[in-house]
């Protein structure tokens, strides 16, 4: 039979005085989340507290050798860019599913169909596991999804880490001076770099295609609009420069046999609720979890707790502890980019251009001998390109110019992958509280049933969105559109079915502000170093602490944000003397 906690008296009972048949995991530090903010998190405080212990949670399977490790440094993906699609797809799960229209009217015989109602339009509608009958379609981030594996997105992400602009950042509560070394060590962890698709040691263009598109449009926009190689968490391989190893969650821990057996992992264990302390009411006692495999309960302490499970998975954690009230702001104030998106097959004249550069004839040459009658001179294996167009104050918004495999985008027989190039320009969502997520339900009394609200299909409190674009959203979005054309026209003419459009709500994955860190507990849930408000040992870690509105990608600031936690979370450690289990 698996365990089940009644109530939370017994939680507390079980806390102080645990039986020796169930005894309490522990650990210095508890981390709920295994991406690069988690890790980032458990590197610096294994690194700085020598004798302290960690304790990660994920929900999610090891689905690598090497835990957290990015899929796509499989050769399989970077010989073939387009069945990663496979793989993102495979690891997305939606956050917030509408029911289903489910009447049939075709259905013949004695089928079974819903009851016609008369409770008005939809109310044949069938609830299906994992759908969310509160979601109102116009307010949903419809393609919001989460990664359950050990890693998180870091396992597919794209790895694109630019810096943000100030505009991008100016409601943060960390100085500049102290943000500015923050980055610093947020690149070294991520490992990211501008130049892996540049040139090589010996000055020769690693990436035919990267350089042709970075020329074009330096030569054509205004020099004010700032085209760079997109910065991008990425090293090329030593042993063979045609490949490239992505970071992943494990890059940011690096080897954790350095630290001995003081970082455990667990997997698929769900982090159910924390426990806030009795009589300590700024305190957290212990964290409730369940193992997956078993469907167990089991009790764990630490001195810090931290949570780190994205931007929806973090506030759904907090909320399932009955912390909302504590914390008005949970949930409110998210943001979500929108993207504009096209795909473009490269001009004649630039394909002139590679042709005839005498940088690249030896190249051709080669490439032409092994694979006589290709018409392209572009070798198979010559890198993508990855340039940025990056936000500025007259064009506010971020701009990829790449190849990217996502979850959408493939090019599959429709064309010569190599002369396609990938638009994707993401949009700022202006900051405004009633822009939220929520989570439903709470369980029953004897704990052994949800009420008043649904649950998602891991069993925690469904996730509602409330968000809108204001009108102010949908002009910037309409500008950002047209730029998106423009620039598509100085590459070349639009891939048949990937015409300039504007993708689903949420499919950035970068929704931010629902754990965000401030100054005032009216509208943030954290300080500065994300330690939450009202409360000396919990922390929240993600793209959920970012205060702000950004057009570019969040992991970076995620990271940077963390490290100041991380620094926090270490002097409490240093108020105590760890490394000793109770
Ligand atoms: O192109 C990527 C982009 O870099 C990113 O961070 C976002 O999550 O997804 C895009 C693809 O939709």
């Amino acid at each position: 039979m698996p365990i089940r906690y009644r109530t939370d008296e017994e939680l507390h009972n079980h806390i102080s005085n645990p039986p020796a048949s169930e005894p309490l995991e522990h650990a210095d530090v508890i981390i709920a989340g295994s991406g690069p903010v988690g890790m980032a998190y458990a590197r610096t405080i294994l690194e700085t507290c020598p004798k302290a212990t960690v304790l990660m949670l994920d929900i999610g399977s090891q689905d690598s050798a090497v835990a957290g490790e990015h899929h796509k440094n499989s050769i399989k993906y970077q010989k073939d860019i387009d069945l990663f699609v496979n793989v993102i797809k495979g690891a997305l799960q939606n956050v917030s599913i509408p029911p289903a229209d489910t009447y049939i009217p075709t259905l013949v015989g004695d089928a079974w169909t819903p009851p016609v109602t008369d409770d008005g339009p939809g109310s044949h509608t069938l609830v299906f596991q994992g759908s969310n009958p509160n979601q109102i379609r116009e307010k949903n981030l419809k393609a919001a999804a989460m990664t359950r594996t050990v890693g998180g997105m870091s396992t597919h992400w794209t790895c694109a880490c630019p810096t943000p602009h100030p505009e991008e950042i100016e409601k943060n509560p960390i100085p500049k001076s102290e943000r500015d070394k923050l980055y610093q060590r947020a690149h070294v962890l991520l490992n990211v770099h501008n130049d892996q698709y540049d040139k090589n040691a010996q000055g020769q263009d690693i990436s035919i295609r990267h350089n042709v598109v970075k020329k074009t449009l330096l030569d054509n926009l205004p020099a004010k609009r700032n085209v760079q190689s997109l910065p991008l968490a990425v090293e090329r391989r030593k042993d063979n420069p045609n490949y490239v190893t992505w970071t992943g969650a494990n890059t940011v821990l690096g080897d954790p046999a350095r630290f001995g057996g003081r970082f455990r992992l667990r997997t698929e264990t769900r982090v159910t609720k924390l426990v806030p302390n009795k009589l300590q009411k700024d305190s957290i006692a212990g964290v409730l979890l369940q193992d997956l495999k078993n469907d167990k309960d089991v009790l764990a302490t630490a001195k810090a707790y931290i949570i780190t499970c994205g931007a929806i998975g973090t506030p759904q954690v907090l909320a399932n502890s009955g912390l909302q009230e504590r914390i008005p702001a949970l949930g409110h104030y998210l943001c979500e980019q929108s993207i504009a998106f096209c795909q473009i097959v490269m001009k004649n004249e630039i394909i002139d251009y590679i042709e005839k550069n005498p940088a690249w004839q030896e190249r051709i040459k080669i490439h032409r001998e092994k694979h006589k009658g290709d018409p392209l001179p572009i070798p198979f294996h010559d890198p993508e390109p990855q340039v940025m167009i990056p936000y500025t104050t007259d064009f506010p918004w971020h701009c990829q110019v790449h190849r990217d495999a996502f979850s959408y985008g493939d090019v599959g027989p429709r064309a010569d992958a190599r002369v396609v190039v990938d638009l994707r320009f993401f949009g700022r969502q202006e900051i405004r509280k009633e822009n939220r997520v929520y989570f439903s339900g709470q369980f029953s009394k004897d704990r052994d049933s949800w009420v008043a609200g649904s649950t998602d299909i891991y069993g925690m409190p469904q996730a509602t969105f409330e968000v809108t674009r204001s009108q102010k959203d949908n002009i910037n979005d309409q500008k950002m559109m047209n730029d998106m054309c423009a620039t598509a026209d100085l590459l070349g003419g639009y891939l048949p079915g990937s015409n300039p459009q504007f993708m689903d709500p949420g499919l950035a994955l970068h929704i931010t502000g629902t754990t965000r860190i401030g100054t005032d507990p009216k509208n943030s849930v954290a300080d500065a170093s994300s330690r939450v408000h009202g409360f000396k040992n919990l922390w929240v870690g993600g793209n959920g602490c970012i205060p702000d509105s950004t057009g570019c990608n969040p992991t970076l600031t995620s990271v940077m944000i963390a490290l100041k936690g991380a620094a926090a979370v270490k002097e409490l450690l240093d108020g105590h003397s760890h490394g000793h289990h109770k």
